[in-house]
């Protein structure tokens, strides 16, 4: 009993001293068995959708696919609340349980995780620390994981797990990770994955093309190897909130945003500043730094610049006070506000 904690003490220890935080929710910052720690964009859902397929026993050869659907919600403050639910589960195989559900809260901060759940299969309060550290291209990232009642037995399991992200484009990322539960038992192996991890360019999505003997996406299912390679895909997709509901995002960006500027550069996929304030009569300027056309559209319709290409600028004079949130068509998720006065 305390060989395991002392190993999760020093673990952590080892792991809280190496700390770098990742606040967006992208493959390329983890491997397919580990978290990463991540919390995603505030005021984002998250909606991400694993699937995981193997092949049975000739002569029928049946491909079992065993999906784990992901849905959180990332609070104003460092917390990710979230639940797991998977099908095909072999969490618990007695009574026999196909559907899985864990619920979890996770909480992040200097580049460490805590993350508190339920596993509703199993019976079990799941948690794990986690925590990574970004060496160049490398991100190096560490758990360990207790379940109270592991697979719906009533002893209480303990997982250490490692594995590191290689990032070789802005867009490429090759991932690995291994896992291992305490004394593991017959028919228990180490968890092990493998991927190409993807990010569509100039979308907010991320896909995994991954190899891995594990099933399911809770801690439990990422716990434990079993005795059959899976090949499978991940897919990330954030909904940002505060884009269809009430208050848009206003926070200032830095450079650019001092009272009075008339300039927005439009790069990486995101107005700079999202936010300037400007006199009635004032000419707003915007240019596009990215390499593809964006455009900037009056939410309410009443303006749109059409398609600006790469390194081009487009103007538009506000001769009447209010507030004008606007967006780029093609990526939605990139909204901003002029506000005049
Ligand atoms: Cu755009």
């Amino acid at each position: 009993m305390l060989r395991p904690l002392r190993s999760i003490a020093l673990a952590v220890a080892v792991t809280a001293a190496l700390t770098t935080s990742v606040a967006s929710q992208s493959l390329l910052d983890r491997t397919p068995n580990l978290s990463g720690g991540w919390l995603g964009e505030r005021g984002t859902l998250q909606f991400n959708f694993l699937h995981r397929f193997s092949v049975g026993d000739p002569p029928t050869r049946k491909v079992t696919n065993t999906p784990t659907f992901l849905l959180s919600y990332r609070l104003p403050f460092p917390v990710v609340i979230g639940m797991n639910y998977a099908t095909s589960s072999d969490v618990v195989t007695t009574p026999a349980l196909p559907n899985e559900w864990e619920a979890f809260a996770r909480y992040a901060r200097f580049g460490a995780a805590v993350q508190l759940g339920y596993n509703q299969a199993a019976r079990s309060a799941d948690g794990e620390l986690s925590a990574g550290r970004i060496v160049g291209p490398v991100r190096l990232l560490a758990v360990a994981r207790f379940l109270s009642k592991g697979y719906g037995t009533d002893t209480t399991r303990y997982a250490l797990g490692a594995g590191a992200t290689l990032k070789v484009h802005r867009w490429i990322a090759l991932a690995g990770d291994v896992t291992s539960l305490f004394d593991r038992r017959p028919g228990e192996k180490a968890a092990w994955g493998a991927a190409l991890q993807l990010a569509i360019p100039y979308s907010p999505h991320t896909l995994s093309l991954q190899v891995t003997n594990t099933t399911t996406g809770t801690l439990q299912g990422a716990s434990r190897g079993v005795d059959k390679v899976r090949g499978g895909f991940e897919f990330t997709i954030p909904f940002t909130l505060s884009r269809y509901f009430g208050r848009r995002k206003t926070a200032q960006s830095g450079e650019g945003a001092a009272a009075g500027g008339t300039v927005v550069e439009m790069r990486a996929m995101a107005f700079a500043p999202t936010r300037i304030e400007v006199s009635a009569g004032t000419t707003v300027e915007w240019t596009n730094r990215d390499q593809l056309p964006h455009t900037i559209t009056a939410d309410d319709g009443s303006w749109d610049s059409g398609p600006i290409a790469a390194g081009a600028t487009w103007r538009h004079t506000f001769t009447a006070a209010g507030t004008f949130a606007f967006h780029c068509t093609p990526h939605p998720f990139m909204t901003g506000v002029v506000v005049v006065k």
